[in-house]
């Protein structure tokens, strides 16, 4: 009976069931310790199991009701990125998701634009597979519970609810940062994130005022499930705080049907294939 089942499996004759609602086999609270001494090849060990090329990944035992793309703002910050897939990875793999981990490098040293690369990790990623679920994560957040799913829900999702550098509660009433998760009909709603907000703050805020603003809400994970621990860093360079930001908050009703995915210009310089992740190097025409 199961020597039938396991050649059926691998004939194609026998379609696999789809993997059920509730993943089985999560854990629940996991320890995350960010051990400066692990490395690189520590991280392969312990996260290459059945990963495709590029950080792909799909349940071997079942359909996963779930294609999602994993995509990360990124420049300069390989030890985080290093922490991020040691225990992202294997979390990614108990939740049964059919994923791919897309890291988009801020080509250069011009200043950062988190929510443009997150913009283009959405193109690029939709030219490889067909995702339906696009779970944008900063690269230093590591969720502390998995049972805190990595998929899309009926509306837009707010996942970093409880950081620890924030007391493990929100900071505010309609805080949108760190990890969100968007499927690909509630993007293209909010024509994607805004293009226009260099260096740090307020990209967050934006995003949560499209949402808004299209008739949609959020839904959040309770505070215990929403649980996350952040590498502790310093403000990067090329990233300093922008006082500008903020003001455009009053233009994003008039700014946001123009502004975003429609008009998402970029010079693409590099795909790199890693085994863990898939690199995208990116000139995202940033100013000095
Ligand atoms: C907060 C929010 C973040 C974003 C940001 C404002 C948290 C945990 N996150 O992050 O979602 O809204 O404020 O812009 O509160 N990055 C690089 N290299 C750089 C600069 C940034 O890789 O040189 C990426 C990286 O993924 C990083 C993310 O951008 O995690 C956000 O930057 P940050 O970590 O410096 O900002 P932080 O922690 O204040
Ligand atoms: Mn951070």
């Amino acid at each position: 009976e199961q020597k039938q089942s396991i050649i059926s499996k691998f004939n194609g004759s026998s379609p696999l069931p789809p993997c059920p609602p509730t993943p089985p086999g999560l854990e629940g609270p996991l320890r995350i310790e960010f051990e400066w001494s692990r490395s690189m090849s520590d991280v392969r060990n312990s996260s290459r199991e059945n990963l495709q090329e590029g950080g792909r990944y799909k349940p071997l035992d079942c359909i996963a009701q779930h294609k999602v793309a994993v995509i990360i703002p990124y420049r300069n910050r390989k030890d985080h990125l290093k922490h991020w897939l040691y225990y992202l990875h294997p979390i990614l793999k108990r939740q049964q998701v059919d994923y791919g981990v897309y890291v988009i490098n801020q080509h250069g040293e011009g200043t950062f634009n988190r929510a443009k690369l997150l913009n283009v990790g959405y193109v690029e990623s939709l030219k490889e597979y067909a995702y339906d679920c696009f779970v944008f994560s900063d690269v230093d957040l590591v969720p502390m519970d998995d049972r805190n799913l990595y998929r899309c829900h009926g509306e837009p999702r707010h996942m970093a609810v409880a950081m620890d550098k924030f007391g493990f509660q929100m900071p505010y009433k309609n805080y949108f940062g760190g990890v969100v998760a968007l499927s690909r009909v509630q993007y293209m709603r909010i024509n994607g994130f805004p293009n226009n907000y260099w260096g740090w703050g307020a990209e967050d805020d934006d995003m949560h005022k499209r949402i808004t603003l299209k008739g949609m809400a959020v839904s959040r994970p309770d505070s215990r499930l929403g649980m996350y621990k952040m590498v502790r860093h310093l403000r990067d360079t090329h990233n300093e705080v922008n006082p500008q930001n903020p003001g455009q908050l009053h233009n994003t009703a008039k700014t946001m049907n123009s502004d975003g995915i429609n008009s998402l210009i970029y010079s693409l310089i590099k795909i790199e294939k890693d085994e863990l992740y898939t690199m995208i190097d990116v000139d995202i025409h940033a100013p000095n």
